[in-house]
């Protein structure tokens, strides 16, 4: 489907450092060390509500990897799923009376207008499941084909197909990704989309890899599989294969996404393509809550993009509050918060619209190693500060140092003045 229009990226001179991000699964900051193209996949939405700030979170935060790789000479490939058909999407149109396409239609499009207001890079392909349906196909066939996966009878009276599920005493890459024990996996299962109490699994955890048809539910036919409807993971281990290859740079998402969706999707991706590696690097974005619990749109304690925006809000002052956290620190949104980045945003304008200030040179050096050490924003924000405080009080006459601080901070840190 189409994404939304790419910023423009103004040049820097020189060149960014290295990329080290966290990997979640060797619990280490490691190099990306990508060739000359860097390949990005990003868990996209589950489009039955508007765009939070922890969802922005996500995104700014792998907007920010795109930067920083395009900084360190990389050309980046980067695919972005959208979850346009799944139960909570279903779930949500039924209780509001609405058509699941027309809600999830409605949904991506507000989260288009989210991004483009954030200045988020778009991916160079944003692939919806409905749009995506051969290819994920193909790839559960496959599963069945290799001997991953077996049926499991709908139950009396809900339909006469079968439910698909991934076998995973069949994938002894299970649990690379999150390293958790099973009871840390038992613990979420349930409450992140699996179904441990469904009979006839061969075990508890074994995902879902084709929902059987049920009345009232969006179905596809399929020869082999029979009518249904793709499980959660392996959308993603489709998306990724075919577009990105194996294994590519990075995987990324939010922290609730290590188990079971990051760590199913790698295993089924080993069971088809045979090859260890899915991605070489997990990234995690840590949650962002709001009055004391994860921002969540099913428990709908949520800060909405578009509202913030509707109140007037400028997108660059939203963007200083995700980039005043760092992205591995759960935190919680306050109205404090949004103050404070608004107080940074007028004086950074008012640093930069001086004639002349403070030579830059170590400034710019600065926010580019604190970028590539991990996504170290904190440090990058306090590194501009520096320099807006000693330009405002009156320190040093370069001419050129604002301009060249100002297209630092849009290419790197994606805040336009
Ligand atoms: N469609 C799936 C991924 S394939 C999904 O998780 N959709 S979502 O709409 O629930 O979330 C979209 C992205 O935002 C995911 O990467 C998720 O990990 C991230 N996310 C969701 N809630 C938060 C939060 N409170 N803080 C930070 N990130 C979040
Ligand atoms: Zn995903």
């Amino acid at each position: 489907m189409k994404s939304w229009p790419t910023p423009f990226v103004p040049a820097v001179p020189g060149h960014g450092e290295p990329l080290r991000l966290h990997d979640t699964s060797r619990d280490a900051v490691v190099p990306v060390d990508a060739g000359e193209v860097a390949r990005l996949y990003v868990c996209g939405i589950t489009p039955y509500d508007a765009t939070h700030l922890g969802h922005a979170a996500t995104y700014v935060t792998f907007d920010l990897v795109q930067r920083a790789l395009r900084d360190a000479g990389h050309r980046v490939e980067y695919v972005q799923n959208v979850t346009d058909v799944d139960d909570p999407l279903l779930e949500r149109a039924a209780r509001d009376g609405r058509d699941w396409r027309e809600l999830a239609t409605s949904e991506i499009d507000l989260f288009r207008e989210d991004m483009t207001a954030l200045a988020v890079l778009p991916p160079d392909a944003f692939r919806g499941v409905v749009e995506s349906m051969d290819e994920i196909v193909t790839a559960v066939r496959g599963l069945v084909d290799c001997g991953a996966a077996y049926r499991v009878p709908v139950p009396e009276g809900e339909g006469d197909g079968a439910d698909v599920y991934l076998d995973l005493a069949t994938t002894p890459s299970f649990g690379e990704v999150s390293h958790w024990t099973r009871e840390q996996m038992s613990a979420v299962f349930a409450d992140r989309g699996g179904d441990p109490d469904r009979a006839g699994k061969r075990d508890p955890l074994d995902p879902l890899l084709w929902r059987a048809a049920r009345d009232g539910e969006p179905s596809w036919e399929d020869a082999l599989l029979g009518a249904g409807r793709p499980g959660w993971h392996v959308e993603c281990t489709a998306i990724a294969l075919n577009h990105l290859g194996h294994p590519f740079d990075v995987q990324g998402g939010g922290t609730d996404l290590v188990f079971p969706h990051h760590e199913m999707s790698a295993v089924q991706a080993t069971a088809l393509t045979g090859d260890p590696v899915f991605a070489r690097l997990y990234v995690h974005q840590a949650m962002v809550g709001f009055d004391g619990e994860k921002m969540s749109k099913s428990k709908g304690n949520l800060v909405l993009v578009s509202r913030l925006r509707a109140d007037g809000v400028d997108p660059m002052a939203i963007r200083l509050v995700l980039l005043a956290q760092h992205y591995r620190t759960d935190w919680e949104y306050t109205d404090s918060l949004l103050a404070q980045a608004q107080t940074r945003l007028d004086r950074w304008r008012a640093a930069l619209s001086t004639n002349g200030g403070v030579d830059a040179t170590d400034t710019v050096a600065a926010v580019r190693a604190a970028v590539a050490d991990d996504l170290s924003t904190p440090r990058a924000l306090e590194a501009v500060d520096a320099w807006c405080e000693r330009t405002l009080a009156g320190e040093g006459e370069d001419p050129g140092a604002p301009g060249l601080l100002a297209r630092t901070l849009d290419a790197l840190l994606g805040i336009r003045l």
